[in-house]
This record gives structure tokens, sequence and C-alpha cells, in this order.
């Protein structure tokens, strides 16, 4: 945060930052210019955001900003545009100002990457109206499974002193496409609905509305009760409904563009219509209708389990799938990417195309709270990628993103870490970009577009994610991660008393048989809600991708796998990979010092290094456990752990946000 001060005391004369290799300049690291001319007769907030973009950083010949009405732009919509060169000038048109804005972002990105501007014919629009990234920032200050550190939104100086970094953060999300911002928890609180905090929301509101952003809040289901000393908050009580439609009158006087509600209802002990007896259509539809008259929306979250004995990993859509149909049309359920909960590899949740009669969208997650946190590097369009090979991108009406912003001073804590924001965006706007593509486009701007250090780097990308699975939790292993954390860990931890969905037992089910959670038809029937070609393929033992075995069977540990080794060997082989790729990580990054800053190249090596350690600590916890059971030798190729079970086992990790340097907690080699 510091260095983030005082680098806004560097003001260039056309008044952006230059550039200081901290990371806090994102990949906006372009030196201004100041040497284009912009020709535009309309004046307007999001207008002036592009002039002085283009004014300040474009390097080319005259830039000129048309709306246009004809029918190419109109059929473009609000934000999308056209590029186009016109011998040495460069017209950018859409039917609206956010279009405008879009391009401008998109011209000096072909700059950054040192493209030939000279016959630009490009026309775009993003697929999705609504790109969202969810905030899960407490008013204190803290960030529920943020590991940069605290939130960006300094509540106790707004709505007097307005900080910097939310232009910055504005800027930056405009320049990737997103519209939209909800700045708190999920698990709300109700005072974010207080007066008092309305109007610093309206601050955040005004800063972020030249840049095309909207603002949303999550609300509490009980905020009649606990704000407005109602005695129930049932969706079907007059009172109740009474109750929100003024308080959302309220905020749209003060926010005349407000987004809408993000509501998490009924789901890990957050209150909701079901405390009522009434269905989650109920109460997101009550919300709905106060909204409606203004243009908003509500996402309903589908995030619901319940300590029930039937398969966590069904009942999200159990609940909802009988209620397609029933929700208003501007609500929008919201369902996270797997049927569990971010967990480094899950198929995708069978509630897409299940509720054709309701507009679903997607929630991915953008913090790595069960990828190594900021420690470790994942870059996630691969994952978010392989989503979209089983959920068309067009049956889903919108995509959210779980950020990763704090207020450390590069923004996410890790470097690399910003990848993943930048990514979010780009497929928000455009699913189908390739992952490398997006790689590519970021480290240009972030780094440098030296090949000696782009193909490695790049490749170092696209490899991150799978090297987390397999040395965490590869062949459809998911959620074996200590007690109440979510980073190191513990496929042995029992608790006496813990809900049995608490513990990692439940989901691997390691016993002397084999290994993995039974959801065929024989088992608890999971694959029975795919659609049926796919759980066919899902059901045998031959057909289902190993990517996905764990999950969907218990599979004998002398079974064999396609490569023709048993269980246990891919097992092992699959962790030993995970733990070479993630040391060869070091090895490659060593050879990057000289293409760029010391600062950065030092910050990413300390956190490579913990990486490589967790991925052996990681390898050795769950092999040494899972040798229990298997009762297996390891064989060559395969190194011999490091740390014995017993000592592993006394492991504690403390339950913070911060990054936990393995070194400190781990016993010695
Ligand atoms: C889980 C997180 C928890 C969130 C919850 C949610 O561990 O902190 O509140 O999801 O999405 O991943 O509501």
């Amino acid at each position: 945060m510091i260095s983030r001060i005082l680098l806004g005391l560097f003001f260039c004369g056309c008044g952006l930052f230059a550039s200081a290799e901290n990371g806090s300049n994102l990949w906006l690291r372009q030196e201004p210019s100041c040497q284009a001319t912009v020709v535009c007769d309309i004046a307007s907030p999001v207008i002036d955001v592009a002039r002085k973009e283009l004014a300040s950083l474009w390097k080319g010949g005259k830039v000129i900003l048309r709306i246009s009405a004809d029918r190419e732009h109109y059929g473009l919509g609000d934000e999308g545009y056209t590029i186009r060169s016109a011998g040495n000038d460069i017209i950018l048109e859409s039917s609206a100002e956010k279009g405008l804005l879009y391009a401008a972002y998109h011209l000096l990105r072909l700059q950054a990457e040192e493209n030939d501007c000279k016959n630009l014919n490009i026309s775009e629009s993003p697929l999705y109206e609504y790109r969202i990234l969810n905030h899960w920032d407490n008013l204190d200050g803290t960030i529920e499974r943020g590991y940069a550190g605290h939130s960006l939104w300094k509540w106790d100086e707004l709505p007097v002193k307005i900080s910097s970094s939310y232009e910055m953060y504005a800027r930056a999300n405009a320049s990737i496409g997103i519209n939209g911002t909800v700045i708190n928890n999920v698990n709300a609180s109700v005072e974010i609905l207080s007066d008092e905090y309305l109007v610093k929301v309206k601050a955040l509101s005004d800063v972020f509305r030249p840049y095309g952003i909207k603002v949303y809040l999550s609300v509490n289901f009980a905020s009649p009760i606990k704000l407005g000393g109602l005695p129930t908050a049932d969706p079907l009580d007059k009172e109740v409904s009474e109750w929100w439609k003024n308080k959302v009158h309220d905020i749209y006087s003060l926010i005349p563009d407000f987004g809408g509600f993000l509501v998490k209802a009924n789901s890990e002990g957050q209150p909701g219509p079901c405390d009522y007896g009434r269905t989650h259509a109920q109460g997101a539809n009550m919300l709905a209708s106060a909204l409606k008259p203004y243009g908003g929306i509500v996402m309903w979250r589908a995030f619901v389990y319940s300590p029930t004995d039937d398969d966590r990993a069904k009942q999200a859509y159990l609940e909802f799938k009988p209620l397609d149909g029933k929700f208003l049309d501007n609500v929008i359920v919201q369902v996270k990417n797997g049927p569990i909960d971010f967990q480094p590899r899950e198929p995708y949740s069978p509630l897409f195309g299940s509720m054709p009669h309701t507009p679903l969208m997607a929630e991915f997650q953008i913090t790595q709270e069960y990828l190594g946190h900021s420690n470790h590097l994942a870059y996630l369009a691969p994952m978010w990628k392989e989503f979209y090979k089983y959920v068309s991108p067009y049956s889903i009406k919108a995509v959210a993103g779980v950020s990763n912003i704090g207020d450390d001073t590069n923004w996410c804590g890790n470097d690399f870490a910003q990848a993943n924001w930048y990514a979010f965006g780009r497929l928000a706007w455009n699913p189908a970009l390739s992952s490398s593509q997006i790689a590519t486009e970021w480290i240009v701007q972030t780094f440098t577009d030296e090949p000696e250090f782009l193909v490695p780097v790049n490749r170092m990308m696209l490899d991150s994610r799978e090297t987390v699975v397999d040395y965490m939790m590869p062949l459809g292993l998911h959620h074996i991660f200590a007690w109440n954390h979510h980073y190191g860990p513990e496929p042995w931890c029992e608790i006496p008393g813990a809900r049995a969905d608490w513990l990692p037992s439940y989901y691997h089910r390691a016993d002397k048989v084999g290994l993995g959670f039974d959801r065929t038809t024989s088992g608890s029937d999971a694959v029975s809600q795919y659609p049926d070609s796919l759980a066919a393929v899902f059901n045998s033992l031959d057909s289902c991708p190993e990517e996905y075995l764990l999950w969907f069977h218990h599979v004998p540990w002398g079974y064999k796998l396609k490569s023709g080794n048993t269980l246990w060997d891919e097992l092992c082989y699959k962790y030993q990979s995970g733990v070479d790729k993630a040391h060869e990580f070091c090895e490659i990054w060593k050879q990057m010092s000289p293409y760029i800053d010391k600062e950065r190249y030092e910050a990413v090596a300390r956190r490579l290094k913990i990486q490589a350690d967790d991925a052996v600590w990681w390898k050795d916890a769950c092999l040494e456990y899972f040798r229990t059971f298997s009762r297996m030798k390891y064989h060559s190729g395969v190194d011999k752990p490091v740390y014995r079970l017993k000592e592993l086992k006394k492991v504690k990790l403390p339950i913070s946000n911060y990054e936990c340097p393995t070194e400190e907690i781990l016993p010695r080699k």
C-alpha cells in the first residue's frame, strides 16, 4: 500500500503514473508519451477516460472516436466497437460510449504488444452482458480467502477520502472488460445497507462509473430483522417486501446505475427464505421485484449443501433443479463451476444444462483458496477453459469471478496471480480466446516481449495448474486439505463430532481395497445428474476420463490405468511429476533474471521456492498416508519421502490468510 501511495507522487505531465517495477501498475505499464491527437465531438465522463488514456499513451497518428447509429454498430451492442485504420488515422466507432472506452483499451493493448497498427479492421463485442468481480471483503477490512493484504476499500476513510487505488482498480478492470463489481462478502454484514455505508458505496460507484463499472452489493437475507427491526424476514410477508422496496429506492436515489444484489442464502449458516419454509425462488423473486423498476438484477447463489447423508456433490442440483422456470426474469442463478467447491479440479456442475428456463451464471474463483493461496503459481485460464469444454459458453448468461485483489503493493500478492485477474476479464469478454494467447498478452504487457522470456514463461504458466493438481490432488482426488484450512494436506484428518462432509476421508474414501468416491449408479449416483451420454462415460471405469477417475469411482489399488500402471503407481508418478515440475519452475525462473527487474524477479523466485517445498510436503503427506492402505511400494522414478508421516501429522497450520512460509511449519528434513 505504502509504495502505491508513493507512486502516486510521481505524476507525469499528462496525469498518469510513471512506472515503477513493483507490480503496482499491473499490465498497464506503458510510458505516457502525451503526443496523440484525439478527436471526439462528445464530452462525457466515460469518453473523457477514453480520451485521456489515448491522449497520454497512444504513440501513433490521429485517433477519431465516433458514436455511430448504423446497423453494424447497433448489432455490436452498447459495449461492442470497431477499430479501423484510415490512412494514418484510426477510427474507433461504437453505438455507445462504453464501446469507445473498450475500443481505446483494445487499441492501447495492441500498441503494448507492438502490433503493427497500420491496417486495423477489428470488430468486437463481449459475449456476456454481465462480467463481474465478486469481492469477499468484510467491512472490518479483512478478506475471506484473500491472500493479498487487506481490503482495498478503506471503509473508515470513505466517503471523505478517496484512495487513488480505487481509480487504478477501475482502470485495470475496464482495460480487460470487467463491467461490474460486488464489493462485499457473500457472507454479508447487514451494515452494508445502512445509511452510513450506502454513502460510502456511492462514493466508490462515482469513481467506477466513468470506467463503465457498476456496483452491486451482497445482501444478508435477514437485513429486515437485523437492520430494519422487523420480527421476520419471510419473503412473503408484506412488511418485509416493503422494507426491501424502500431500501432499494434509497439505494437508487444515491446510485442511479446500481447493479443489484448478490445473495448467499441458506448456505453455511446464512439466513434465507428456507428459514420460513419458502423456496429459493420465492426469496429471490421478492428481491427481484423490488429491483425490477430500476433495471437491477438479483444474482442468487446455488452454493448450498447441508450435513445430510446424501453426497454433497448432488445437493445443489437436487435443491435447484426443481425450481427451474420459477424465477423472475431479472434473477440469475449463480453456480460455482464445479459441484463441490472450487477444488483444483472438479467436473463441471451438472446444474449447467439442467435449468433451461432459468438464466445461469458461472462463478469462478480467481483467488487461489484451494490452489496454494498467493504462494503458488497457478495460472487458471486452462481450468476455466476446461469448464467450457463441457458447458457451452452460449448456454450461460453471465460470469462472476471471486476476486484475488487486496491492498498489497502488487494487488494480488503473487505477481503471477495478476494473470488470473487479467485472464478472468479477457475470458469473460471472449471465452474463445486461448489460454496461451491470454498468457502471452499478459506477459508482454506485464514483463517483456523478449522471446527468451516470453516462451518459457508462457509454457510455465500453461503447465502450472496441472502441476498443482498433480502434487495436490491428481486423478480426481478432492478436498483433502487440513482441518479448517485450505492450504496444506491433511488427508488423515479426523475431528470427533465434526460434520462428515468437512473431513477429507468423506472425499477420498481410502481403504484396503482402493481409493476414491463411488458416485456411479451403484454408488451415490451423482453421475445420473449429467446428461445421459456423459453419465454413461463417467459411470464406466473404462471410459471415465482419468482426470476425474477418483471423483466418480472407488478404484482398486491394483487396477490398471491406460498407461499400464496400477492406480497406486500412477498416483505415485502423478505426485512425483508435480514435484518435479514445481522444481523445474524454479530452474526456469532462474534463467529469467536478465530480462526483468530485480524486485519482481526476487519476489517470484521466493514464492516458487515455497511452492516447490510445498509440493514435496503434499506428495509425502498424501502418498505416505495412502500407503498405509495400499501397502504398496514406491517404484523407481518416485523419490523416497523426505518427511515421515508421524511428523507431518503434527504439523499445525496457522489459521490465517497470510502466506505460510512452509519451512517454518514443516518438520526438519
Ligand atoms: C467456500 C469458502 C467460504 C465461502 C464459501 C462460499 O471456503 O469461505 O464463504 O465458499 O462460496 O469456498 O460461500
